[in-house]
């Protein structure tokens, strides 16, 4: 029996039109399929099928104006329901909780029975210590006899019953100031350590030498020692026992490497074979091909470096979402979950960074537990200490802890083990909590003596507890980042870690083995030249097998291929699947979808106005329809999809949600409902564009990281784009990555209403400034789908190292047929979009892109009707890949004086025509006047420079002079300057248009 299919609740709207009609009758269809699109004047959205089954009847066509209720087709099927949309159960792997129900003898007391003590901080003295003992007695009892977790159990209980009697709790955001794992709880590493520490010292030791030698070349090239000194033990740890390498079986942990430890790297890889001894003589000098880059770029070595993380603060966020975008990939079906963790090294002084500490509240939530951080906690940042007068891993574990993350100190090496077991009345304890960071790092600067005296002088007792031992001792007892059996156990628990992240807090020393020229001293940071006597200290330090005149020559040092170090440091890589860093990619292309999907958007809207962004937005929900294409799209919104009409995605593809949905959402009756999914495609990431832009970076670097092309759209308020967030967008063009960036809402003029913190007039000179930035301004839909579609060829199917910026506007507007043979123009960046040629007379060259093209197309009728001026109307959609085809042509011709002049396309492009160029865009005038160079013709250029403000679009244009009245005026004047007409026809024009002269530059407004 034939069903209706009818439109379901679509909010608000009625009267909306069909714009695509999807089936026709006898088609076989799915539950859920699309039936029809139907348009507001803001949003598309598709209407699925409640059913599957035949269509019987269709009773729509394009053009009908359709409400809830209207019936749109009809289905043949067996069990036809009301339209109604389901709430989808979600599945979900995760076991559904059981509720606890508490044990009998478990039971909290009746709150009414306690006397309650309101705001009463606790007593600091021990009034009745035999009571004290005898709580502790029964912890370590439960301890012993029930486990550590039933312990855990009962003081959460207490607690819980402490809280709700309203005493005043200890502040437990932080623990003490001494390791996470008990030293009874460490597993012990399986590596050999005499070998280990040997390579250890090989590698510091060709660290330092490939800076000091490239700085004895010319002190201009820089580097850093200190930082890698500090932190070798962390990254050997990992590289013998822990990060397992990409290859045909796995797809690798991810390593972010500290940007300025880079000289730590190369000299393991050079251990390793990977590098030879005349790159590390290149280090720093980049500009000959061999050498090697200062920092991680995998711009300069694109088969070595995977993460641009120098530019602090960027790694710690960029990380967050790559893990989050790993499990997303994941829980999407796409890749396998194998396991792979993301470790991320960072330095103490960069988590002040906002961007390191800004996304850790996400990681948690997202239980990322594929995520660890490692913080260098070395107490110095490159002026002095992170904080002298308190302790920079209190303070860090304070706020991962609140934040739910798994917090693991290393703080004390093993030589303190047996102090701290002597310490039985917790003196010791007390003094290293009491201790600032500003006098831990003198203490390693001036030795044992020192630290007897001024740590454990303090108390008698503490003193006594060390009288047995000599100052070299003292000195000894080391730090846990420098104890690699402490790290190892660290990085062992942080593996194990289930349902958070981790983040392992590392105590260590700058400059560590540097002496009196570096170790811990406020200016290691930069000490990038040692003498020969410090070259000489350092090898004593780490006995490296080098003679005085080795020293002196400042040579490596490399053990022979068959030294058991060499033999070692293979076999731990080989079982770990290979060498790391290194940067590769397998992903297959994605084959650019069919002319087909483009088709609809080449041609005229006739009298149905819409906004590029709609046209952008259609052409998505187009493309999902496209098997290869579809599965790859990463659509990413900070907030925004209701502002750019995307709210029907929310349905149609979900909204990724690692827990997917616990609750029935408020409008789950209608169509465009807010639909959060396990498996769902759309990154909504809130208020965050950092975040945001992270996600775009790891979904655009997916190829390379994960061996999967994705397709990454990224949409956001293109005011908040590249002055928010632009630094990030470098580390992007740094990572190779592929993808469009949307830059919506954009032109200072076409964001009418919301001001000058939100109207964009320059993001387009912020993305010309980077160099694999391919960046556009349509103003018609066929124009944004050519682009469109070229960039999915250019990055996905060609995989050229390239991304593209797009600005989208939200004025709605009619779209005209494409001009033929217009596609390499509108790619070029400009074509002719028209000539206005009856008059035969003056002429002027027009150019216009973004919105202001349809002024300058409104001018240009003017000017031919009242004023009897012909033109030409170029539509300019992008200046910036003129300008670069314009610097690219001139320097070519400069350096081949001798040969026939090659000529820029835009000089091709207007050479043969005739009159002065007037251009104007809703950016400033350094966006159109990029091209002037590349002209002979004289130029007159019109923008938005100055302050937006908040009115109506008409009356914006006005005041920043790009309406089409002002263009007729200037054109008109300009053409009096160029002495092809008198000047009465432009003081006519400025009477009549009533231009007020005195007015002052908008810029100064
Ligand atoms: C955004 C940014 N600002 C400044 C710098 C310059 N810089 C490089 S290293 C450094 C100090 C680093 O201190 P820390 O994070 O503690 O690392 P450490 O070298 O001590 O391990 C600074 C300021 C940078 N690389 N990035
Ligand atoms: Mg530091």
């Amino acid at each position: 029996m034939a069903q209706n299919i009818a439109v379901p609740d679509i909010g608000d709207f009625k009267e909306v039109e069909v714009i695509e009609v999807l089936v026709k009758p006898g088609d076989q269809i799915n539950k859920n399929d699309p039936v029809v699109t139907i348009e507001s004047d803001k949003s598309s959205v598709e209407i699925p099928s409640p059913e599957t089954g035949k269509i019987k009847d269709l009773k729509v066509k394009i053009g009908d104006k359709v409400s809830e209720g209207s019936v749109l087709a009809t289905i043949e099927n067996n069990q036809a329901a009301p339209v109604k949309k389901e709430i989808v159960e979600h599945e979900t792997n995760e076991e559904v909780p059981t509720i606890e129900k508490p044990k009998t003898n478990g039971e909290l007391n009746p709150v009414k029975k306690v006397k309650k003590v309101f705001a009463e901080p606790a007593s600091k003295d021990d009034i009745d210590p035999v009571e004290t003992n005898e709580w502790i007695e029964s912890l370590n009892s439960v301890i012993e006899n029930d486990g550590s977790s039933r312990a855990s159990y009962l003081l959460n209980k207490v607690i819980d019953q402490a809280y709700k009697s309203g005493l005043i709790l200890p502040d437990t955001r932080t623990t003490p100031y001494i390791n996470t794992i008990p030293p009874e709880a460490e597993i012990k590493s399986p590596g050999d350590q005499n070998i280990e520490k040997r390579i250890r010292a090989y590698i510091r030791w060709n660290a330092a030498a490939m800076v000091v030698k490239a700085n004895k070349k010319s002190p201009e090239l820089g580097g850093h020692i200190g930082t890698f000194a500090s932190a070798a033990t962390l990254y050997d740890v990992g590289m013998n026992h822990f990060w397992r390498a990409k290859n045909n079986k796995f797809g690798g942990d991810l390593i972010y490497f500290q940007g300025h430890s880079a000289p730590g790297m190369y000299a393991r890889a050079f251990l390793e074979g990977r590098l030879t001894s005349k790159q590390l003589d290149g280090f720093r000098q980049e500009v000959n091909p061999g050498g090697l880059s200062s920092y991680p770029h995998p711009w300069l070595m694109p088969k070595f470096w995977q993460f641009p993380t120098v530019s602090m603060g960027l790694g710690p966020i960029m990380a967050i979402y790559q893990a989050r975008f790993l499990k997303y990939l994941i829980n999407r079906g796409l890749i396998k979950d194998e396991g792979r963790k993301i470790w991320v090294f960072l330095g103490d002084g960069e988590m002040d960074e906002p961007e390191s500490l800004g996304a850790i509240g996400l990681a948690a939530r997202e239980k990322l537990d594929n995520l660890i951080f490692v913080v260098n906690c070395n107490l110095q940042r490159l002026d002095g200490p992170v904080r002298g007068n308190s302790k920079i891993i209190q303070e860090l574990e304070g706020s991962f802890r609140g934040s739910g993350w798994n917090v693991i100190k290393v703080i004390w090496g093993s030589y303190w083990d047996q102090l701290l077991a002597k310490d039985k009345s917790g003196l010791l304890v007390k003094r290293m909590n009491e201790c600032v960071d500003g006098e831990y790092q003198v203490f390693k600067a001036k030795g044992g003596s020192y630290v007897r005296d001024k740590f454990f002088g303090k108390y008698p007792e503490l003193k006594m507890l060390v009288s047995s031992m000599t100052d070299k001792d003292i000195w000894k007892l080391n730090r846990g980042g420098h104890d690699p059996h402490k790290v190892y156990a660290a990085y062992n628990t942080a593996m194990q870690n289930t349902g958070s992240p981790t983040v392992i807090l590392a105590k260590t020393i700058k400059g560590y083995g540097m002496g009196k020229t570096g170790e811990s001293v406020n200016t290691t940071h930069q000490q990038k030249k040692l003498d020969e006597e410090d070259l000489l200290y350092y090898r004593d330090r780490f006995n490296v097998p080098l003679t005085d005149k080795q020293v002196k020559n400042i040579e490596y040092f490399k053990p022979s291929e068959n030294s058991e170090e060499m033999k070692y440091l293979k076999e731990r890589r080989l079982k770990l699947g290979g060498f790391i860093p290194e940067r590769s990619s397998f992903a297959k292309q994605i084959k650019a979808p069919s002319k087909d999907i483009f088709d609809a958007f080449m041609k005229s809207t006739g009298e149905k106005e819409m906004s590029t962004t709609m046209a952008l937005v259609r052409m998505m929900t187009a493309l999902l329809r496209d098997k290869n294409v579809a599965p790859r799209l990463v659509p990413i919104i900070p907030d925004e999809a209701r502002t750019f009409g995307m709210e029907g995605f929310f349905q149609k593809i979900g909204i990724y949600a690692h827990e997917g949905q616990k609750y029935e959402p408020v409008d789950s009756e209608q169509l465009s409902s807010y639909r959060e999914d396990k498996s769902g495609q759309v990154l909504e990431e809130g208020i965050n564009e950092a975040g945001a832009m992270s996600s775009w970076i790891a979904a655009a670097t997916a190829y390379t990281n994960h061996d999967i092309e994705m397709i990454p759209i990224y949409i956001f308020y293109s005011m908040f784009g590249f002055q928010r967030i632009g630094d990030l967008a470098w580390a992007a063009g740094d990572s190779q990555a592929r993808g469009f960036l949307i830059g919506a809402t954009a032109g200072r003029t076409t964001l009418a209403g919301e001001g000058l913190q939100h109207q964009d007039g320059h993001s387009q000179l912020l993305a010309s400034n980077i160099p694999n930035c391919i960046s556009y301004d349509p103003t018609f839909s066929y124009e944004m789908a050519t682009i469109f579609r070229e960039g999915l060829r250019r990055m996905h199917e060609k995989k050229e190292k390239v991304f593209y910026y797009i600005t989208a506007m939200n004025e709605n507007y009619t779209h005209p047929e494409k001009p033929k043979g217009c596609d390499e123009g509108i790619l070029k960046g400009m074509y002719l979009f028209k000539e206005n040629n009856n008059k035969g007379k003056t002429k002027v060259q027009l150019l216009g892109s973004g919105t202001i093209l349809r002024e300058i197309i409104a001018a240009s009728e003017i000017l031919n009707k009242e004023y009897g001026i012909d033109s030409d109307i170029w539509s300019v959609t992008s200046f910036n890949e003129l300008r670069r085809d314009g610097m690219e042509t001139e320097r070519l011709n400069l350096l081949n004086p001798n040969e026939k002049t090659k000529k820029s396309y835009v000089h091709k492009c207007l050479e043969k025509r005739d009159g002065p160029i007037i251009a104007a865009s809703d950016y400033t005038r350094a966006f159109s006047d990029q091209i002037r160079p590349y002209t002979d013709k004289s130029f007159y250029s019109f923008g938005t420079d100055g302050y937006g403000r908040s009115d109506t679009r008409k009356n914006l244009r006005k005041f920043f002079e790009v309406d089409k009245e002002h263009i007729v005026a200037y054109t008109l004047s300009a053409l009096s300057k160029e002495q092809l007409i008198g000047s009465d026809a432009a003081e006519k024009a400025f009477k009549k248009y009533k231009i007020n002269k005195d007015k002052d530059f908008p810029a100064n407004l």
